[in-house]
């Protein structure tokens, strides 16, 4: 049994911004006078290094351990990066009674989340293997292709999104092609690419953005496809899915790129924003019923917007080049805004409750994961502390790194702290006396976190909850 690796050990952001320059931390909310969140005294620990008496109060790993159950739950699926040097050459074993999704490493390649969210939606049990499609030489040995393919039980080999969906069709499992949507999910479908704008430089982690000059489109052009997804929306019917009552195949061939839209259009163009009610009704609609109803869309599958406009920075914006001020002010402006929106509900506790109601439905049949979306971020951080460990050293030498990161004890301690809070009720009380380190480790992972390839939206919500609450000043 292979664990998956979840924090890659590579520099995934290129562009790391670090929230923290000095050590002074501030509580900022929004109506409320500032306020010191914590002690001089705690303070003073940190930086003479005397952590015994912090070693103390905060549980141990073990402790941790005992808190999460399902953390000892062997999840049956193995999940391996191909990128790693001991998976380049050789193929895992191939399981002979579940299919194994060959998909994009990172989350990013949209065909693959075409295949993904059918799976996760139906409840199957697959073995995943990740690959890097980003360049030449990349892609294991004994893969070659696109992204997405299936490796089905029986041996055989198949690729394209849609296809792969179809097969997945079962008796046993929700479906996603009931009979009497038939037409409507079939002309659905093959809109999407007369109505997705076309002749444009293909890409992942860009889809459907930019020229092959490596300019965006032109806002009309985005206007253009987002009226006509409009109006296909309407013509179908009363919605709020693309066909009917219930997501069809219809709204997995589409989801993965009106997603990634929904998060990158309003920084190329002021008032560009798939999700306005009052230019796009039909489709704020469908919005809504995916993010709201679809209990494996919203908590595994999805990403999160802050992770769409990170994506636009990597590898260079466009054809490589510098993300021009105008759209880097706009991505910061976007998550100031989500900060100040994160401020303002601080003592409601790590998750809303339609995080918490999706996550238990989506949960429910998987005992591997954790009971709320703020003890599976836990989770996840039990399972990779050492690969966190090695990521944080990497930025403790990076000359760009503007604040202190903490090393050693310090960082094992923070990290410790961090993975207590979250299993707390993540009330602000619980966290009025976070030290400094543990709000930067926060920062930190926020920073890093690419979703979803790393865990589901509202488990890292619950992270960058942690990370906004306390800014830095
Ligand atoms: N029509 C295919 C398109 C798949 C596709 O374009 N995959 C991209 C990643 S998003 C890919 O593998 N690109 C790398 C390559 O072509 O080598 C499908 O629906 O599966």
């Amino acid at each position: 049994m292979t664990n998956s690796i979840l924090f890659i050990i590579q520099l995934c952001y290129t562009s790391l911004v670090y929230l923290a320059s000095t050590n002074t931390v501030a509580f900022q909310a929004s109506g409320s006078t500032n306020r010191k969140f914590r002690s001089e005294s705690f303070f003073r620990y940190d930086q003479n290094n005397h952590l015994s008496k912090l070693q103390a109060a905060i549980p141990t790993w073990q402790e941790i351990q005992e808190a999460l159950p399902n953390v000892s739950v062997d999840p049956t699926a193995t999940i391996i990066d191909a990128a790693l040097p001991e998976h380049q050459n050789t193929p895992p074993p191939y399981s002979s009674d579940r299919p194994t999704l060959f998909r994009e490493r990172h989350g990013w390649c949209p065909y693959s989340e075409r295949v993904w969210l059918a799976l996760e939606h139906k409840g199957i049990l697959y073995d995943t293997i990740r690959i890097d499609n980003t360049g030449p030489g990349r892609k294991p040995k004994y893969f070659s292709g696109q992204t997405p393919q299936m490796r089905w039980p029986d041996g055989s080999i198949q690729g394209d999104s849609m296809d792969l969906v179809e097969n997945l069709e079962s008796p046993n499992s929700p479906s996603l092609y009931p009979s009497f949507q038939a037409d409507c999910i079939d002309s659905s479908i093959s809109q999407f690419m007369s109505i997705f704008p076309s002749g444009l430089r293909p890409s992942s982690r860009a889809a459907f953005l930019f020229s092959w000059n490596g300019e965006p489109l032109f806002k009309h052009d985005f206007e253009k496809t987002l009226k006509r997804t409009n109006e296909l929306l309407e013509d179908n019917g009363s919605g709020p899915f693309f066909c009917g009552s219930d997501m069809t195949a219809a709204d997995v061939a589409w989801a993965p790129f009106l997603e990634r839209y929904a998060a990158q259009l309003p920084c190329f163009y002021e008032s560009l924003n798939p999700k306005d009610p009052d230019l796009y009704p039909q489709l704020a609609q469908w919005y809504q019923a995916m993010e709201t109803t679809i209990p494996a869309y919203r908590c595994r599958v999805m990403g999160d917007e802050s992770s769409w406009r990170k994506g636009l920075m990597m590898a260079g914006y466009g054809n490589a080049g510098n993300v021009p001020s105008l759209i880097k002010n706009r991505m910061d402006k976007k998550e100031m805004d989500l900060g100040e929106e994160i401020r303002q509900s601080m003592d409601l506790g790590h998750s809303s409750q339609l995080d918490l109601d999706l996550w238990k439905e989506y949960s429910k049949n998987r005992p591997w994961l954790a009971s709320t979306p703020a003890k599976e971020a836990a989770s996840v951080i039990w399972k990779n502390k050492d690969y966190i460990v090695k990521d944080v050293q990497k930025f403790i030498k990076a000359p760009f790194n503007r604040t202190a990161l903490p090393n050693g004890p310090a960082l094992d301690i923070a990290l410790r702290e961090l993975v207590s809070l979250l299993l707390t009720a993540g009330t602000f009380q619980d966290m009025e006396n976070i030290s400094h380190n543990t709000v930067v480790i926060a920062a930190f992972l926020d920073e890093r976190m690419c979703v979803p390839r790393d865990m589901g939206a509202p488990c890292a919500f619950t992270i960058k909850r942690i990370a906004k609450i306390f800014d830095f000043k």
